[in-house]
This record gives C-alpha cells, sequence and structure tokens, in this order.
C-alpha cells in the first residue's frame, strides 16, 4: 500500500515523551504513514524501554523501518555479556525487563543502513565517500547478517566490535577488522581524511576548529557522483539543521536538551519537538 508520508526521526536515545509529542506534531497516523528511524533508540533518555518496545510495535506493522547506531550496538553487547553498562546509560530496565531477549533479539535483526526510496539512503553516522552507496549498502549486510546470525557469531563480533583500528578502509580487508571498520564507518563516523581514515575524538560543531588534514564525511568528494540524499543521525552538535547539499542530518541533540526532528521525505519539511526529557 503506498503511503502518504514518510518520516526520518532523529536519534531518540530513550526520549518516549519526545517521541510521542513528535507524533502528535505530525499526526502520525499508521494507517498511511510510515516512520524511519536514525538509529540510538535507546540510551540515556528517561525511557528507553518504552521507546524499544513502541519502535519495535511500529516495525512488526511494517509501520517503521530502524537502522541500528552505535548505543544500540553496546546495548546488544552490554546484554550479552560483553560490555559494561555505561554509567549514564539508562537502559538498565530493558536488560531487566521480562521481555529482554525477545526486545534484544528483535534490535539485533535490524539493518545498518536503509533505502527508504529511490533518492535517499539512511544510516545512523552517514555514508563515508569511499563507498558508492551500492558498495556501502552490501558492506552493510556484512554486519547485519553476523549480528542475526547464531549466538556464537553475534558474541564473536560484539567482542571485537569496539576499537578505532584499522582507522580506514580497504578492499583486502578480513574477518573482523573488516566488520569493525564498516561498523565504525556506519555507526561512528564524523570526520574523515582525503583517504577515508576516519578520526574519533572530534565531537564538536562545523565552525569548532578540526585536525588538521580532517573534514566532515559530507564534504568529500565520491569517485562517482552520489545520486542519493544521506540521511543519519549522531552527530548531535550539528543540531539536526546545517545545511548541506546531500547530506541530510536528523539528530537535534534532543537527549542533550535539544530538538528531536521529523524529516518528512516528500516535501523536505522539518519538524522538531523541544526535549522535555533531559537527564534528570
Ligand atoms: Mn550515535
Amino acid at each position: 500500500m503506498p503511503r502518504r508520508y514518510n518520516y526520518v526521526i532523529g536519534d531518540l536515545q530513550g526520549c518516549y515523551a519526545a517521541l510521542q509529542a513528535l507524533l502528535e506534531r505530525i499526526q502520525f497516523d499508521e494507517k498511511h504513514d510510515c516512520l524511519w528511524f536514525a538509529g540510538d533508540l535507546v540510551a540515556r533518555g528517561e525511557d528507553s524501554l518504552a521507546t524499544l518496545r513502541f519502535v519495535k510495535s511500529l516495525c512488526e506493522k511494517d509501520v517503521a523501518y530502524t537502522v541500528l547506531g552505535n548505543h544500540d550496538l553496546n546495548l546488544l553487547a552490554v546484554w550479552r555479556g560483553l560490555s559494561k553498562l555505561k554509567k549514564n546509560d539508562r537502559t538498565a530496565p530493558i536488560l531487566d525487563a521480562p521481555d529482554a531477549a525477545v526486545l534484544l533479539n528483535w534490535l539485533r535483526k535490524q539493518p545498518l543502513l536503509l533505502r527508504p526510496n529511490p533518492d535517499h539512503v539512511l544510516t545512523h553516522a552517514g555514508l563515508p565517500h569511499c563507498w558508492t552507496t551500492e558498495e556501502a549498502e552490501s558492506l552493510a549486510f556484512e554486519v547485519a547478517a553476523t549480528l542475526r546470525g547464531t549466538f556464537l557469531e553475534l558474541d564473536r563480533f560484539l567482542e571485537n566490535m569496539y576499537g578505532n583500528d584499522p582507522d580506514g578502509w580497504s578492499d583486502d580487508l578480513k574477518g573482523m577488522d573488516r566488520l569493525r571498520v564498516i561498523t565504525n564507518y556506519l555507526t561512528r563516523m564524523r570526520l574523515v581524511d582525503a583517504r577515508g581514515r576516519l578520526e574519533f575524538a572530534f565531537k564538536d560543531g562545523l565552525a569548532a576548529p578540526m585536525p588538521e588534514g580532517f573534514a566532515p564525511w559530507f564534504d568529500w568528494k565520491t569517485r562517482i557522483a552520489r545520486t542519493e540524499k544521506v540521511l543519519f543521525g549522531h552527530w548531535a552538535a550539528l543540531e539536526g539543521v546545517a545545511q548541506m547539499p546531500n547530506a541530510i542530518p536528523l539528530d537535534g541533540g534532543c537527549v542533550w536538551g535539544g530538538h528531536l526532528v521529523a524529516y518528512r521525505l516528500e516535501d523536505g519539511q522539518r519538524f522538531t519537538v523541544q526535549s522535555g526529557c533531559g537527564l534528570g
């Protein structure tokens, strides 16, 4: 059934009240509309458990889709006992919930890249200039296939997922190094250099001084011009408003007291609600 409107929504981070307010604002009607989430569904907001249950229920009705973000992957690692809960994350209620296994088994089956329509591609952090969109799609699928594999495959990936090396792409990467680099590009990237090497420390806005040789991933030219616009979250300092021709930032920093952002694909209109959840 053709959808009336498609809205792409930025990082929720467990901001359940803001999500409900945003859906009210856009008059979301699951009979007609479709939601696309940019990942980081959970982490520091006031109700990650309710957020995860709600997004899962919409996805299971095929009226929403999500990609995975770094916080979602971290939650999976904590669930599997391969990472410790971060001090400021408020995801413990998910791990303690009676439906924890159902929720997290669903979460691990979500993709890292989606194509909401032929003109747009969605990942949590963006796409590096060293990949065509088709290459990125295929590489994202390699990670997703591992995540949805056996628990042995899942755990082996989660155990090896953390780390900044190697810091850039090369076609001959194999095994866990390959999966780690793909994951870092799709879920953690902000700055890269001309060769596509990642820089992991910079988290500021575009006006801040950047390390020598590095620039935002969307400032580099792709080998073959990318015809799709790239929708992404993750970079809260862009406030979900920066103006780039072919990259559409969606993380309004809701969990930091900013805004939750929805971008309507049909006409490019943005809708925002002020964060009400804060960190308190
Ligand atoms: Mn993120």
